[in-house]
């Protein structure tokens, strides 16, 4: 193997968090078991024509059940850190009410199993698995629906109490109005840009709602976490200046501004305009809500903006499987030192970035990923280069740890540094895992 550089040529500090991310609906199957309800994923995947090749995550990577043997997976690796999502409606089935014990045990055992190791958990309230029950009571939508997210959290901060030293609320809200709401590739596939907004909003009440609960009730440290895109400009003219600009503001300013300081981007409601479901259902009070003091951002970086004088995003740098993504490693040095420079030297942890690559099990039983390998190599080196220039970074996590339901992509985008053949649920360590583990065992490349 040639993966490996000269040892310690990039060094990060002493202690530093290197971990790998996972999602419950996107890996753990065992979709009616143990009293799980339904969630919007159920609903969506299982409507023809939504997801590719009518993929769902009934069965997943199966995680539910060889939770044991992907947690030694994740000690053969070394990771530091384990990042991953608990399922509202497995420890409520409708969202609502008195909690599902044996929901709960599971994550109390995966929890165990990652001390066991060694490894720090660190678990996503809400990735995008919102009870059905509550999408029939109006989803995102109904302001209602934060405040059961609330008293969600707070049956989660019991039960996990102190095991748990970082908690993350909502899980990208943008992705949720996005792709929820705005082009309706993800559940609940509406569009609908007015109460795309207002979904924004609700989301936001929910984070601050359930920092508040987790100070009442909870233990550890908490904070969001948020998709942010650096939005560069395709020329020198004012037009394509102020588009970045804007496009800046709905991308990243729309959802830091509120949480990180208590406003919204100015040019973004005066975008929407007075009438706007969002402008309307701000009330009294909920900004100071969103704005509770947090004690970590979390940033997710996959792919940078290029914009045009019109606002049009146009492609400059190479692609990857997910026609989505242009591969740039300096947009992660560039937006991890614009938050900070922005919005002050808060704790930083990246909790995703990773590319999907058309694996296949090799002959002699390997997975040949050399361009995850670069890839993370890349965007480890802009991580490192921001840290040199101050950024408080403290940990990074691959997305994925394995290979999962991709969303409306289905199986056939392989996003892990473990491959997963699905037809016997069989895990192999990719050569992107080995180098990890390399990587992990040096605090550096
Ligand atoms: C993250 O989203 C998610 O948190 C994670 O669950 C996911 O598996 C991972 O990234 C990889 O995608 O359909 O053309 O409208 C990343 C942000 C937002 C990127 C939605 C893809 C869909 C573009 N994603 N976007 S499109």
């Amino acid at each position: 193997r040639t993966d490996a550089p000269p040892a310690g040529a990039l060094r990060f500090p002493p202690g530093f968090g290197w971990g790998a991310a996972t999602s419950a609906y996107q890996i753990e199957g065992a979709a009616k078991e143990d009293g799980r309800g339904e969630s919007i994923w159920d609903t969506f995947s299982r409507t023809p024509g939504r997801t590719r090749n009518g993929d769902t995550g009934d069965v997943a990577a199966d995680h539910y059940h060889r939770y044991a043997e992907d947690l030694d997976l994740m000690r053969d690796l070394g990771l530091h850190s384990y990042r991953f999502s608990i399922s509202w409606p497995r420890v409520q089935a409708d969202g609502t009410g008195a909690p599902n014990q044996r929901g709960l045990d599971f994550y109390r055992r995966l929890v165990d199993g990652l001390h066991e190791r060694g490894i720090a958990p660190m678990a996503t309230l809400f990735h995008w698995d919102l009870p059905q029950a509550l999408q029939d009571a109006g989803g995102w939508e109904s302001r209602d629906v934060a405040h059961r997210f609330a008293d969600y959290a707070e049956i989660v901060f019991r039960a996990l109490g102190d095991r748990v030293p970082v908690w993350l609320t909502v899980n990208e809200p943008k992705t949720v109005v996005q792709n929820g709401y705005l082009v309706g590739h993800h559940a609940p596939g509406r569009q609908d840009p007015d109460a795309a907004y207002l979904v924004a909003h609700h989301l936001h009440l929910a984070h601050g709602l359930a920092v508040a609960a987790h100070r009442a009730t909870g233990a550890g440290r908490i904070g969001p976490a948020l998709n942010l895109h650096p939005c560069y400009p395709a020329d020198d003219s004012p037009e394509a200046a102020r588009a970045a600009r804007l496009h800046d503001g709905y991308e990243n300013r729309l959802y830091l501004d509120p949480i990180l300081t208590g406003r919204y981007p100015q040019d973004v409601l005066d975008d929407l305009g007075p009438d706007s479901r969002l402008v309307r259902g701000i009330r009294d009070g909920d900004l100071a809500t969103i704005s509770a003091p947090v004690d970590l951002l979390a940033v997710q970086y996959y792919t940078p903006y290029y914009l045009d004088g019109d606002g049009t995003s146009i492609p400059r740098w190479p692609t990857s499987q997910a026609p989505w993504q242009q591969i740039h490693p300096d947009g992660m040095y560039d937006i991890l030192t614009r938050v900070t420079r922005d919005y002050g030297p808060i704790p930083l942890t990246v909790t995703e970035n990773g590319l999907p690559t058309p694996d296949t099990l090799g002959a002699d039983g390997t997975v040949d990923d050399a361009r995850r390998v670069a890839f993370l190599r890349d965007h480890f080196a802009a991580a490192h280069r921001a840290v040199a220039a101050g950024v408080p970074l403290e940990s990074y996590h691959v997305w994925s740890l394995l290979d999962n339901f991709e969303w409306d992509a289905g199986y056939d985008e392989r996003w892990g540094l473990v491959y997963v053949d699905y037809q016997t649920q069989q895990r192999v360590l990719k050569r992107s895992a080995h180098w990890y583990r390399q990587v992990i065992a040096a605090n550096g490349l």
